[in-house]
């Protein structure tokens, strides 16, 4: 996903032009906006953590973008093309570096596992979507 302040700031054409130079198929694109209750379900594994309820009022606060990627290693080169959580840890060149506001507001999310990358991918789309 390209996160609701990425989104906002006009990132989102530079951001999936990273994501295609880098080498990333695009199965699925679509915008959307997220409802409270459905960014509480996205993030339902973070429910325990202090920033739960800031994450939740956030990622639903505006237009986001969800795509579906393919790639040999997907999860862990997407890991290392959006950088690490906090962007001012993020490395150089990485998109968190270049476009993400803060710790919180870091313009993407990417899937951490193949298991949560197809459940993530079913909670936006449908078979149909995927091309
Ligand atoms: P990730 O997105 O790099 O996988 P996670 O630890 O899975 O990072 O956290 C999910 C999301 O929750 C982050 O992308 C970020 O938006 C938010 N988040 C993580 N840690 C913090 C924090 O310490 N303060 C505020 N928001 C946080
Ligand atoms: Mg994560």
């Amino acid at each position: 996903m390209i996160k609701p302040e990425a989104v906002q700031s006009g990132y989102s054409g530079k951001i999936i032009d990273m994501i295609i130079a880098a080498g990333f198929n695009i199965k699925a694109l679509k915008k959307t906006k997220l409802t409270k209750e459905q960014a509480g379900a996205f993030y339902a594994v973070h429910k325990e953590r202090p920033f739960y309820g800031e994450l939740v009022d956030y990622m639903s606060s505006g237009p986001i973008i969800a795509a579906v990627l393919e790639k040999e290693n997907a999860v862990s080169d997407f890991r290392n093309l959006i950088g690490a959580t906090d962007p001012s840890e993020a490395a150089e060149g990485t998109i968190r570096k270049k476009y993400a506001e803060s710790k919180a507001k870091n313009a993407v999310h990417g899937s951490d596992s193949d298991q949560n990358a197809q459940v993530e991918t079913e909670f936006h789309f449908t078979t149909n979507d995927i091309v």
